[in-house]
């Protein structure tokens, strides 16, 4: 049996009640496939440490990460504290340092989940996208300033930085990622129209990179026009690419056609394998719900098994998925997919299945 060591921040608002079902999950499926052993240790970088100690993560937070396999991210961000302190305090201290470029975000309709698009008239075919997002440079390069501080005539600048190198990267991995998949189609988003040098410059990327995948068919969007292409044409898309900031604003749209952000899972990855990837739902600390008990936990069991199936588990993640969608199409569904499940009885359901489908092989 492979042995793993996985790091888990929960950090703040639902992301530990998130967190401790996925691991809940993933020992129950450690215990039933006999082919693996994890150990979760727990780091308690966040909100609360950071009143504690005046920072959200220790100063050497890459070297503590680099010691393990993987990391299960829940959600950092508070009421009480700027999201921008929270945020480049932990994760985006996290994601760009690491080089975790490829942000990769599957969206599917599981059976018993309602689509916002089933019952359209359209004949909507059920969602199946896999959004590949830039994750280190563009608009979350962090460059910019501001002058004249509280005058009239104050300026802020917010500079999108692009780089030959961070897009041809990118751009492969989503034209190996769609080569992959059955429909071998990819959708490159960008907004080369109006923003006339990087954006260019990623269109330029894509049809140098396209010709190392003939087989590939791929077509071009501006993301104003994406939108609606998302909500009229579901079936015209696989696999999607776009900036750091173009994705981050799609895929919560895709989440919340495909049900809820709820269910939407992400991997963080380094693709060279030299850093460990990171795995965390697309949510965030959802305050509104935080204590009660009631948080969707498929997003964060689905980047879970996201994670033991890069860390080569493909049979363990395979069983994970088909637990999840038994239990959905049982009918075992928290509110914000319109159901009267709490995050526990969700996550007991899951592990019930997983020992249905362990005592069957
Ligand atoms: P959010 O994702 O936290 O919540 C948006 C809505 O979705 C809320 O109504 C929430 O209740 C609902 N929701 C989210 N996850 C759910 C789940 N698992 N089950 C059921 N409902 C769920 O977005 P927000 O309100 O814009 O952000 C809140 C805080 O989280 C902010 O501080 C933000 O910066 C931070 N945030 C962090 C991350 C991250 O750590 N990766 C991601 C997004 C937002
Ligand atoms: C996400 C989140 C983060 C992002 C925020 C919280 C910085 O929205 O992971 O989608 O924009 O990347
Ligand atoms: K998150
Ligand atoms: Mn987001």
């Amino acid at each position: 049996t492979r042995h793993y060591n996985v790091v888990s921040i929960p950090a703040d608002g639902i992301g530990p009640e998130v967190v401790s079902a996925a691991i809940e999950v993933i020992q129950k499926l450690a215990q039933v496939s006999k082919s693996f052993t994890i150990e979760f240790e727990h780091i308690l970088w966040g909100t609360a440490y950071y009143k504690e100690h005046g920072r959200y993560v220790d100063e050497n937070v890459l070297e503590v990460l680099r010691r393990y396999d993987a990391i299960l991210f829940g959600s950092v961000g508070a009421p009480d504290v700027p999201d921008h302190i929270s945020l480049w305090g932990l994760l985006l201290a996290i994601r760009g340092p690491l080089q975790l470029y490829a942000n990769v975000r599957p969206v599917r309709t599981f059976p018993g989940t309602v689509s916002r698009l089933r019952d359209t008239k359209s004949g909507a075919p059920e969602i199946d996208w896999l959004v590949v997002r830039e994750n280190t440079e563009g608009e979350y390069s962090g460059h910019g300033g501001r002058s004249h501080r509280g005058q009239k005539w104050e300026v802020a600048t917010e500079v999108a930085i692009f780089t030959y190198v961070g897009i041809e990267r990118i751009m492969r991995f989503a034209f190996s990622a769609a080569q992959a998949r059955p429909k071998k189609l990819l959708t490159v988003v960008t907004k080369s129209n109006s923003m006339r040098n990087g954006m260019v410059l990623w269109d330029e990327v894509a049809l140098e990179v396209s010709r190392d995948f003939p087989d590939v068919k791929w077509d071009k969007m501006l993301v104003d026009a994406m939108t609606v292409r998302m909500v009229n044409f579901p079936g015209s898309l696989d696999t999607i690419v776009g900036t750091n900031l173009h994705m981050d604003i799609l895929s919560d749209l895709a989440a919340a056609l495909a049900g809820s952000l709820g269910i939407a899972p992400s991997s963080n990855l380094d693709p060279t394998g030299k850093n460990p990837s990171l795995f965390e739902p697309v949510h965030g600390s959802a305050f509104d719900i935080t204590g009660k008990g009631v948080a969707n936990p498929v997003a964060t069991i689905w980047s879970a098994a996201e994670m033991l199936g890069w860390l080569g588990e493909a049979e363990a993640k395979d069983t994970l998925m088909k637990a999840i969608e038994n239990v959905c199409t049982a009918g075992v569904l928290t509110a914000d997919l319109g159901g009267t499940a709490n995050t526990k009885e969700v996550t007991r359901a899951i592990c019930e299945e997983l020992e249905k489908l362990g005592s069957r092989t």
